[in-house]
């Protein structure tokens, strides 16, 4: 560690960085060193993915009876999971059948795959046709 600092101060010396107190010149550096202008910083490591803890776009969560959210945009042929976190089942179906997730069981989730085409589409939920909701494929 001393030396790394030292090598950094030296560095820093050469280059004509360092502060006015950078130090006596002999490697008997005590106690704590310059700590003023040293540019060696280590790389900053690469932008990582932040955990995906919130719920991934295309993702929707059926609870007390409505579709959360109930309007949303996704890929075309994009595989959208919806989780029932309701106590009775319920199910995502196109108005035109063109998706549909089958029922969903209280607690459990299914996936459907979205269209191919660019547009909107109406959906429902088959047991309670007044959930409804609209998927945009963009
Ligand atoms: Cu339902």
């Amino acid at each position: 560690m001393a030396a790394v600092l030292l090598g950094a101060a030296l560095a820093a010396c050469s280059v004509r960085v360092g502060g006015p107190d950078s130090g006596p010149d002999s490697g008997s550096t005590s106690g704590p060193g310059p700590t003023g202008s040293v540019s060696a910083t280590p790389p900053a490591p690469a932008a990582s993915p932040s955990p995906a803890t919130a719920p991934a776009p295309g993702a929707v969560v059926i609870r007390d009876f409505v579709f959360e959210p109930a309007d949303f945009t996704v890929r075309p042929g994009a595989v959208v999971t919806v989780r029932n976190a309701d106590t009775v089942e319920h199910t995502l179906t196109a108005q035109d059948r063109g998706f549909d997730t089958g029922v969903i069981a209280p607690g459990a989730s299914a996936t459907f795959t979205a269209p191919a085409r660019q547009g909107a589409s109406s959906y429902l939920c088959s047991l309670h046709h007044f959930m409804r909701g609209i998927l945009t494929v963009s």
